[in-house]
């Protein structure tokens, strides 16, 4: 044994939370580990053969080889140590690393299943340090395993290690987390003419004052709060504060009330868009089958994963689970659902769907931004398409392949998903997965999730890619024609190894999904029928905690209320949106942290950011559809939670807010277990608080949790803390409604009114006039009235205007005699068109210079 090392244990990362006084509670208990001071040589410890173990120094050093994957490549250990059922223990040892390296401290069986009992992620580096953890034995064992998994390095390294101790008699660890500040704030801002609220916490029953003070520490604004009670989301008495009247833009504003000061925010009018395209580049780093260029995204360079070279197996011919299938299929491409490697048709077909709506709300949304060429920093960037559809074609291309070929069983259906035979340890890059991958057996839920993603790609690829548009609806129809073959083909809830099951038992709300976006894209009569016979079409589909990829209704109910068609009955599936939204609201009104959110018995769900972010989504579509600032409102309100305002006083979204998350649970943004990996990428969402806590790290810390309390910033929780495409998806989406939002002022009332008239329609052409009326009190002088086709539309000939076509985006101008619109007065000008195949609705918004139109 060398001199103890004392050591500041508080600024070893991860180790604040843990219980460092605890060995001092009981008077001397038993040391169960053998020789864990290295005096005399090291028995009866062990390393496995790639290492030579040295203890001439008096402490046990190795060198550490490089070029292994896996942690428990490498291992140091010791066996047969005794544990006793409920027994608390404090495990500490103190080491070293040159260069720095995470490695995995672990007290397990020491057989299959290998259950963890203490499981640890120590950052060792080149100064000897202490660390010091407790547990709890769930079991008595006479022989459980120390163990140090050490591999996965892709360079040699080397560890020293003393005063490896394991006592009994522990304080049992109470996890506390740091919450910092009692004043709960949206840390990233809030729209400078847009809401502005906050939560404190507080044992004051009583209204407390409140100062707002700018960055210099002056009061800007001051006032009371609303005492609210005890908030059952996080059994914490809780007082709100709304300082909306302030409406000044600037930086680092913090919000003062009951002696506490928040974290600082800015106010502003710009908070969202880098926001909007940092969680749509998300996507580009989730590809699978691809290199990722560092040049394209600076630390995050990776080569391609599952593209058949060793150790990869490959995605390019995978053979189905034994048994399923006679064929292999090529289905490389698309992006890993998560922090794992596998491929969702379920999740994928959600999640590319509603980037794709994201673009398409542009033609109907008046607050809409474009989403231009050149966005996003992509290998495709400059193609003349949109980033945001070449970012969802490459999901798209994956799931047309996951299509069973013609002549096989079952063919035209969806495989459910494909992934490794075996689940794999992190960290685990992943062009360094050498598991088998393969084909699960075709669902009705995966088949309907393909045919309602591409039927909605037919229509909005349309106008760039007629081929590719072709390919997507002739996959959806079949798809659909399969699902109503074998409407109840159901993914196993046992089909779980490496990978995650996806399981779903109601499938008629992906009918009611899949026979929207095919009657929308097609207008064809059998489609309307399935949609209107489905008792779903009138049913209450707003849940509480929010659609996701088991209740897809919401997505079929809010596009046949937005995407422009002529469907019977349209305006009440219009008002139907409006009556959910308006539940969120009050939902939200009724909620001390200002969240849609209410799940019953306070059950926070798995991913329960997205279920917030998609009832944002509906909160948005309903201002869409109305144009009242209240759901606007609503939607910035619910994003303030996102970003700070909630009980752990965190943003959920990495890199955005003072504290946020940035652990989330990935097999290659896995900083956390090896510091030469990045973490997550700007704009990444945690899945966010689950209550049922299903891995082992939540439930040692957080049993007993109270809904918001359910969550850790932990690479391990991966119930709690992973990051997903369908996560990712609503976030980006919301993203880009609030950047729409301007700086939060009410939308100007329209100063134009739009009368378009079609007046006939023949098999190739289609004759249109236009009335365009200045309903404002001053002139136009030169315009462009703007409006969008819902698919491959165009103009063939056009009177009166000039016009150009980018995309099923039509911009006619004036012609020089008729510059001028005077207050009252309208032009009119005409044009013939092709129809394309498909309906032919009447484009939903107009804009004139820029504004929208009535
Ligand atoms: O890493 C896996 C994560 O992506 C899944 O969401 C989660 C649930 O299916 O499972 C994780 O994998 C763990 C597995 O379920 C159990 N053994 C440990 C795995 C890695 O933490
Ligand atoms: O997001 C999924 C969540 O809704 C489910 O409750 C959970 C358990 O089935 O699975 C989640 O999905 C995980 C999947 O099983 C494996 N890859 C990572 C996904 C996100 O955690």
């Amino acid at each position: 044994m060398r001199r103890p090392v004392l050591i500041a244990l508080a600024a070893v990362a991860g180790l604040v939370s843990t219980s460092l006084t605890a060995a001092a509670a009981s008077a001397d208990p038993p040391e169960q580990i053998v020789n864990g001071t290295f005096t005399s040589g090291h028995a009866p410890w062990w390393g496995t053969s790639n290492i030579t173990l040295d203890s001439s120094g008096g402490q046990l050093c190795a060198d550490i080889p490089g070029g292994t994957v896996n942690p428990w490549d490498v291992i140091i250990g010791q066996d047969n140590v005794p544990l006793v059922a409920g027994e608390t223990y404090s495990y500490t040892f103190t080491a070293s690393a040159t260069p720095d390296k995470v490695g995995k401290a672990l007290i397990q069986l020491p057989v299959d299943p290998w259950t963890q009992f203490l499981a640890a992620n120590p950052l060792m580096t080149g100064t000897a340090t202490g660390y010091s953890y407790t547990f709890t034995a769930p079991v008595s064992l006479p022989n459980a395993q120390v163990a140090f998994q050490i591999g996965g390095s892709a360079s040699p390294w080397r560890l020293c290690l003393d005063d490896v101790s394991l006592k009994g008699g522990a304080e049992p660890e109470v996890y506390e987390p740091d919450t910092g500040p009692r004043v709960r704030v949206n840390q990233v801002g809030y729209l400078t003419r847009g809401p502005k609220n906050a939560t404190v916490v507080t044992e004051a029953t009583a209204a407390l004052p409140w100062q707002l003070k700018n960055a210099g520490g002056s009061v800007v604004a001051s006032g009371s709060s609303t005492p609210r009670g005890v908030d059952a989301s996080s059994a914490q008495n809780v007082h709100s504060i709304d300082f909306s009247a302030y409406a000044v833009a600037g930086t680092g504003f913090t919000l003062v009330a009951d002696g506490e000061t928040s974290r600082p925010f800015d106010l502003a009018g710009n908070l969202y868009s880098g926001l909007r395209d940092d969680a749509l580049k998300f996507f580009y780093t989730q590809r699978s089958g691809v290199e990722i260029l560092d040049s394209l995204r600076p630390g995050y360079g990776r080569p391609a994963g599952h593209v058949g070279v060793a150790p990869n197996k490959g995605d390019t011919s995978v053979p189905c689970q034994p048994g399923v299938c006679d064929y292999s299929l090529d289905v490389s491409g698309g992006w890993y659902d998560a922090g794992d490697h596998g491929k969702y048709v379920v999740n994928g077909g959600i999640s590319v769907f509603q980037l794709v709506n994201e673009f398409e709300r542009g033609k109907w949304a008046a607050t809409a931004q474009a989403f231009p060429d050149g966005q996003l920093n992509l290998p495709e960037s400059g193609n003349g398409v949109p980033d945001i559809l070449d970012e969802a074609r490459w999901q798209l291309e994956f799931l047309l392949k996951m299509q069973v070929p013609a002549g096989k069983p079952l063919a035209g259906m969806a495989h459910h998903k494909i992934h490794d035979s075996e689940w794999t340890g992190l960290p685990l890059l992943p062009h360094l997965d050498d598991k088998q991958r393969e084909l699960h057996p075709p669902s009705t839920a995966a088949t309907l999730n393909l045919a309602a993603a591409a039927a909605q790609a037919a229509r909005v690829y349309a106008p760039y890619d007629p081929a590719f548009a072709a390919r997507n609806l002739a996959a959806a129809r079949t798809a659909y024609a399969a699902a109503v073959a074998h409407p109840a083909i159901l993914a196993s809830p046992a089909d779980g190894t490496g990978g995650g099951t996806y399981d779903d038992v109601e499938v008629s709300d992906e009918f009611y999904w899949a026979a929207s976006e095919l009657y929308l894209t097609t207008g064809e009569s059998q489609y309307q029928a399935a949609v209107t016979g489905s008792p779903l079409h009138t049913a209450d589909v707003w849940s509480s905690n929010g659609f996701g990829w088991q209740s897809l209704a919401a997505l079929g109910r809010l596009d046949l209320a937005t995407v422009p068609s002529a469907l019977p009955g349209r305006a009440a599936v219009r008002a139907s949106v409006v009556t959910g939204a308006e539940e969120y609201l009050a939902a939200l009104a009724a909620h001390p942290y200002g969240v849609p959110y209410q799940p019953a018995n306070n059950a926070y769900d798995w991913g329960s950011n997205s279920g917030i972010a998609n009832n944002l989504v509906v909160l948005s579509a309903a201002y869409d559809i109305t144009g009242r600032d209240r759901f606007a409102d609503a939607v910035a309100q619910g994003a303030d939670y996102l970003f700070g305002r909630n009980a752990l006083n965190m943003s959920y979204v990495t890199g955005y807010g003072e504290a946020n998350a940035h652990n989330q649970h990935s097999r290659w943004y896995a900083h956390q277990l090896n510091p030469e990996l990045p973490n997550p990428p700007k704009g990444t969402l945690a899945g966010g608080p689950n209550s049922s806590i299903q891995d082992p790290l939540a439930q040692q810390k957080l049993t007993g949790c109270v809904g918001q309390f359910c969550y850790l910033d932990e690479i391990d929780s991966w119930s709690t803390n992973e990051l997903t495409i369908n996560w990712n998806a609503p976030l980006a989406w919301v993203a880009a409604f609030l950047a729409g939002q301007g700086d939060g002022a009410s939308a100007p009332a329209p100063a134009c009114k739009v009368t378009y008239t079609k007046h006939s329609q023949w098999n190739d052409g289609f004759n249109t006039q236009i009335t365009v009326k200045n309903t404002g009190s001053t002139a136009v002088n030169g315009w462009t009235l703007r409006w969008s086709f819902l698919g491959a539309q165009s103009i063939d000939d056009i009177w009166s205007a000039s016009a150009t076509q980018s995309g099923a985006t039509v911009s006619a101008s004036n012609l020089p005699f008729n510059k001028v619109i005077a207050p009252g007065k309208s032009v009119t000008f005409g044009f013939v068109g092709d129809p394309a195949s498909g309906p032919n609705p009447n484009p939903a918004l107009f804009t004139l210079n820029g504004a929208a139109c009535s």
